[in-house]
């Protein structure tokens, strides 16, 4: 018996930690994001416009994140991007909950939100504390 205690609980550690994982679900293949409307929102120095993204659960969407200042932001939505269905190719562009946004770009993430009120900041150098802060409202 005792031979597999140890692998049966590091089968239940692997278990738990998928369940509180970041990284975003899949969204189904068949998912119409060709008819999705397009939602942007914009990164300035130092704020997001509009400040709070209010979105339709479980709609796709495309979800445009445009970056207007002349450095980089970052959309960083963890509690968010855990909960949503991305289009698969999409899915590397997350990385622990969080988008890069160069200056001047636009990233666009096809997904499907789900319930809730999730917050969103910059995560570079003291932006947050500027003000680069936010929320999606999702119901
Ligand atoms: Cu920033």
């Amino acid at each position: 018996m005792r031979r597999f205690a140890i692998p049966a609980l590091a089968l239940l550690l692997t278990g738990c930690a998928s369940l509180y994982s970041l990284d975003p679900l899949i969204a189904p293949a068949a998912t119409d994001f060709a008819s999705a409307p397009r939602v942007e929102v914009h990164l300035k120095d130092y704020s997001f416009e509009p400040r709070t993204l209010t979105l339709v659960a479980g709609r796709p969407i495309v979800l445009a994140m445009v970056n207007d200042a002349d450095g980089p932001h970052s959309f960083t939505a963890p509690d968010f991007f855990a909960a949503v269905q991305i289009a698969q190719s999409e899915a590397p562009i997350i990385a622990n909950g969080t988008v890069e946004i160069g200056a001047g770009q636009t990233v666009e993430l096809r997904l499907i939100p789900l319930a809730g009120a999730y917050d969103v900041e910059c995560t570079h150098f003291t932006h947050s504390l500027r003000g680069m802060t936010g929320s999606i409202l999702v119901r």
